[in-house]
């Protein structure tokens, strides 16, 4: 599946906007034939969550079934096409209806996914669109749910939050991303996967591999344009492939300090005419582990940067491109050069920005906090689609450095995570992950309740870890936090002897409280543990990165630790910078 695009063969048509909504606490839509439309009273912005947008509906926190109806028209230039109909997201699972006519469905939030509509939809017409979302999630979704009973049987009930979640971020729902209708020809281009390697200082090399339906006999022309050269290579599509390389001399490559894009143009032909076309940008680059170090291009690199969420005042989780261009600029201004998409894949457009812009990304599935306690056969098959997936949608941005196949397993600290099950299922999980991308480095980010025997790091290339010395454990004691948090590096380290990345570390801090000795909260206290974390950092050579958790405030279920908001942000939830910003400028300078 191909990012929708406007070219000489294809056409897109955005139809996000205010849709009709309504909310189905009983599930009684379907009985009910809601999908031939429905009459509300209430409206809904598409992209974006129904949570804080539709809270004096009473929506804040409201899980379960919720219908959007939007009546748009299609194009007469779409005839003799095929029409595909494109959802950039929808948390978490939905079922779509044109007309009344079933679609089809989705299992799995935070991708893009799309419907070949030609049969249901005419040119020159209207159509109703239906879409179902449920943000409802169990033990065998990814990211697994958790209920108030649950807690309870599990003996949580001082972790317990309201909306329940295994997680520490709001469960949203809604369509959060882009609507497109798009078009392309019945023979077209269907997927492009790009390796590049770094043959000498001036040497690159693609290869470009093409998946293109009813194609066969047609050829599949390349044109590689970029630092002043253009090569094209035509080859013959065969049982739906083909395939290309080219040598590029005097190569530019792409890094995070010149993010240089090549523009690579796909086309099918035949003698006569161009039957389908898709234009991209491509960055040429290659990333290795070598001993201690990360190295992009053979370069030495130290990741700076932050674990994010997506996440704003009103909109939720919805796509918010004002946000994302601000957010990328003060990323700039403080000197950061990287990101991890904790907890979940990020829309399209903020993978593309990241190659345009050279952030370095760590990419990761919504496999957040799992319980290996309550998953089954099915949550493991879930997660690896998810892994499948999201490799097969971001496998070509130059940004993505790593990939993350979770994020703290065993949070709740089960000894029975050590009695061999996690480390098959980490061992499945690592293995399909190579399969499908075996020139990344995978991480799972791990906790420390799971502690330094975590099977993750028995299969991660990076050992990335999440530590709140001073703030969960020790607070106040910063001294000692720090003791603590360096014996715990040099032991990780000696049993495994592989570079390591702090993912996550930080302090709650309320902006514009201030306090002269170290108290829990302010901003002096935020300044210092981040300060005094990384002064330890760089003094272990095999430390290769730190993210600080979180680069903004963002929204989280209800608990007493929490004042709304999770307030571990660099910035606030609006991006105006807490004192530490302006440490982290400095600090990250070079
Ligand atoms: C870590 C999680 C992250 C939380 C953070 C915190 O990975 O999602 O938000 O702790 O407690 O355990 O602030």
């Amino acid at each position: 599946m191909l990012y929708p695009q406007n070219n000489k063969c294809r056409s897109v048509v955005d139809i996000s906007g205010i849709w009709k909504f309504k909310v189905d606490p009983d599930k009684k839509g379907e009985s009910e034939g809601w999908f031939n439309g429905f009459d509300s009273e209430s409206d809904i912005a598409v992209p974006g969550s129904w949570n804080e947008m539709l809270e004096e509906e009473g929506l804040l926190d409201y899980s379960g079934d919720g219908w959007f109806l939007t009546k748009t028209f299609i194009p007469l230039y779409f005839n003799e096409k095929e029409i595909w109909l494109r959802i950039g997201s929808a948390d978490f699972h939905s079922k779509l209806w044109i007309n009344g006519n079933y679609i089809g469905e989705n299992n799995g939030g935070y991708l893009p996914f799309e419907f070949n509509i030609s049969k249901f939809a005419n040119p020159g017409e209207d159509v109703v669109l239906v879409i179902l979302v449920n943000n409802e999630l169990t033990n065998e979704t990814i990211p697994q749910g958790i209920t108030a009973e649950e807690y309870e049987q599990e003996g949580r009930l001082r972790e317990e939050t309201y909306p329940p979640a295994r997680f520490d971020f709001s469960p949203n729902g809604g369509i959060h991303r882009p609507v497109k209708l798009h078009s392309t020809s019945k023979n077209f281009i269907d997927k492009v996967k790009i390796d590049t390697k770094v043959l000498s200082d001036q040497k690159g090399k693609a290869i470009i591999k093409v998946d293109a339906i009813n194609s066969d006999g047609y050829n599949c022309k390349l044109t590689l344009t970029g630092n002043e050269t253009e090569l094209v290579k035509t080859s013959d599509v065969e049982n739906g492939n083909s395939k290309i390389e080219f040598l590029v001399e005097n190569c530019k490559y792409w890094s995070h300090k010149v993010p240089y894009l090549y523009q690579l143009k796909i086309q099918l032909e035949n003698d006569s005419e161009v039957i389908d076309e898709y234009i991209m940008k491509i960055g040429i680059r290659e990333v290795k582990v070598e001993g201690n170090k990360f190295l992009l291009n053979g370069e030495e690199i130290y990741l700076t940067g932050f674990g994010k969420h997506e996440d704003f005042w009103i909109i939720g989780k919805g796509l918010f491109t004002p946000l994302l261009v601000k957010d990328f600029g003060i990323m700039k201004w403080i000197n950061a050069n990287s990101f991890r998409t904790s907890h979940y894949p990020y829309a399209d457009e903020i993978m593309q920005y990241a190659d345009e812009k050279g952030f370095l990304v760590i990419d990761e599935v919504p496999a957040v906090s799992l319980d290996l306690r309550v998953s089954n056969g099915n949550t493991l098959k879930n997660h690896k689609e998810f892994l499948r997936k999201l490799i097969e949608r971001d496998y070509n941005h130059p940004s993505v450095i790593m990939w993350a196949a979770g994020n703290e397993p065993n949070l709740v600290g089960a000894k029975d995570y050590y009695d061999g099950r996690a480390f098959e299922y980490w061992k499945e999980i690592f293995a399909y992950t190579r399969e499908l991308d075996n020139t990344r480095p995978i991480t799972v980010p791990n906790c420390q309740r799971a502690g330094i025997n975590d099977p993750v790091f028995e299969f991660s290339d990076i050992l990335t870890i999440n530590r709140y010395y001073g703030w969960y454990e020790h607070p106040g004691k910063l001294d000692k936090a720090l003791q603590y948090l360096e014996n715990e590096m040099d032991e990780i380290y000696n049993k495994y002897e592989k570079p390591i990345m702090i993912t996550e570390f930080g302090a709650d801090t309320v902006t514009g409280m201030h306090a002269i000795s170290d108290q829990m909260f302010s901003e002096e206290y935020q300044t210092k543990i981040i300060s005094m974390y990384i002064e330890l950092f760089r003094k272990k050579d095999y430390v290769i990165g730190e993210h600080i958790w979180n680069f903004a405030d963002f929204r989280t279920p209800m608990h007493f630790r929490r004042v709304m908001l999770n307030l571990k942000g660099v910035f606030t939830r609006e991006r105006l910078p807490k004192s530490v910003a302006f440490k982290l400028k400095e600090i990250w300078k070079d």
